[in-house]
């Protein structure tokens, strides 16, 4: 008999977290639904507004937000959440007490939505500490986290989670998700590196000569090719199964990177740890930074331990914004 997500879940770490991920994996089997047949339901393209972070919405982030939402707000162990596409967190008033807050970007990637590349949906959990609200929770650095949690949606739809005891892939079979793979690890360097390089012109000029040297061999040793989809999960996937570095540096139009903190970021960070690699902002590990407020961004340099190393050390002398 194949392992499910909850069983799974549930032997490592008890039924109380199992429940919450159980939620979230329903969900997405919701959503990858939602995908598949998006073409013929007249659900792709905006929404014809933005988020708080003035982003078009695509109809599928509203209707992923609306089904992760609905999901993770019956769990009576759940205080409070946070979504990409909300404004403000949502703190469940009759459950103060309740042990965890939920923070996710619902559907990753989804301006590549019309052109059918992969997307993906973060999730990260913290545990409320008691006698704080859902918001002070939710506002914890990444190294506090309890689970974190990215479903690829792809040509196969796999589910990847760690709560600190490795991290571990499920493949979504009809509308389960069964064990595909434990204890993944990242190589400790990998033959890619991986960013919009057409931000480089307006990056600080230090990861211009990081890049330059992954791409020579002159950084590590090793010479690299290029990876780059512009879909976060499928960008990270390959970084995790393969190896190498994936960079979103600041630049003019986001001076403090693109990526979010909580819900993007983080929960990637706590993942590539647990797998063996590493996560920077350019300075300091990503799981050290401590949010201002739910949306911040952070530069993010995530991959491979030798590769991450060798850009952070390149970093190191560069100005901070
Ligand atoms: P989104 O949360 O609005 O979908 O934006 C995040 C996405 C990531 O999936 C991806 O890594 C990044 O934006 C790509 O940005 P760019 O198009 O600037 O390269
Ligand atoms: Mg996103």
């Amino acid at each position: 008999m194949p392992t499910t997500l909850f069983q799974h879940v549930q032997h490592r770490h008890g039924s109380g977290l199992a429940e919450v991920l159980q939620a979230v994996a329903a969900a997405a089997v919701q959503v990858e639904q939602a995908l598949r047949t998006a073409g013929l339901a007249d659900v792709l393209g905006t929404a014809g507004y933005e988020n708080i972070q003035g982003e078009q919405q695509q109809k599928l982030d509203v209707i992923a937000n609306e089904i992760l939402s609905a999901a993770i707000g019956k769990l009576p162990t759940v205080a409070g959440l946070v979504s990409e596409e909300d404004d403000a967190p949502v703190v469940f008033a009759a459950r103060p007490d309740a042990p965890y807050v939920v923070l996710f970007d619902p559907l990753d990637g989804s301006s590549n939505l019309d052109v059918n590349v992969n997307v993906g949906t973060i999730v990260s959990v913290q545990t409320r500490p008691a006698g704080t609200d859902a918001v002070t929770a939710a506002l914890q650095a990444g190294s506090q986290q309890t689970a974190a949690l990215y479903v690829n949606y792809g040509p196969s739809t796999l589910l990847v989670y760690t709560a600190g005891r490795g991290v571990h892939s499920f493949t979504l079979s009809s509308s389960e998700f069964v064990l595909a793979a434990e204890d993944l690890r990242m190589p400790a360097s990998g033959p890619y590196y991986s960013l919009n390089e057409g931000n480089l012109a307006e990056s600080d000029p230090a990861y211009t000569s990081a890049v330059a040297g992954l791409r020579d061999g002159s950084l590590t040793g090793d010479r690299h090719g290029s990876r780059y989809v512009g879909s976060f999960i499928a960008d990270f996937h390959r970084t995790l199964l393969k190896g190498g570095i994936f960079l979103y540096p600041p630049t003019k139009k986001n001076p403090h990177g693109k990526l979010r903190l909580l819900y993007e970021a983080s929960p990637l960070s706590f993942v590539a740890e647990q797998a063996g690699g590493a996560a920077t902002d350019g300075q300091e590990r990503i799981l050290d930074l401590l949010p201002a407020e739910p949306h911040v961004r952070t530069p993010l340099v995530i991959g491979s331990r030798v590769e991450v190393s060798a850009v952070s050390d390149m970093l190191a002398g560069s100005p901070r914004e």
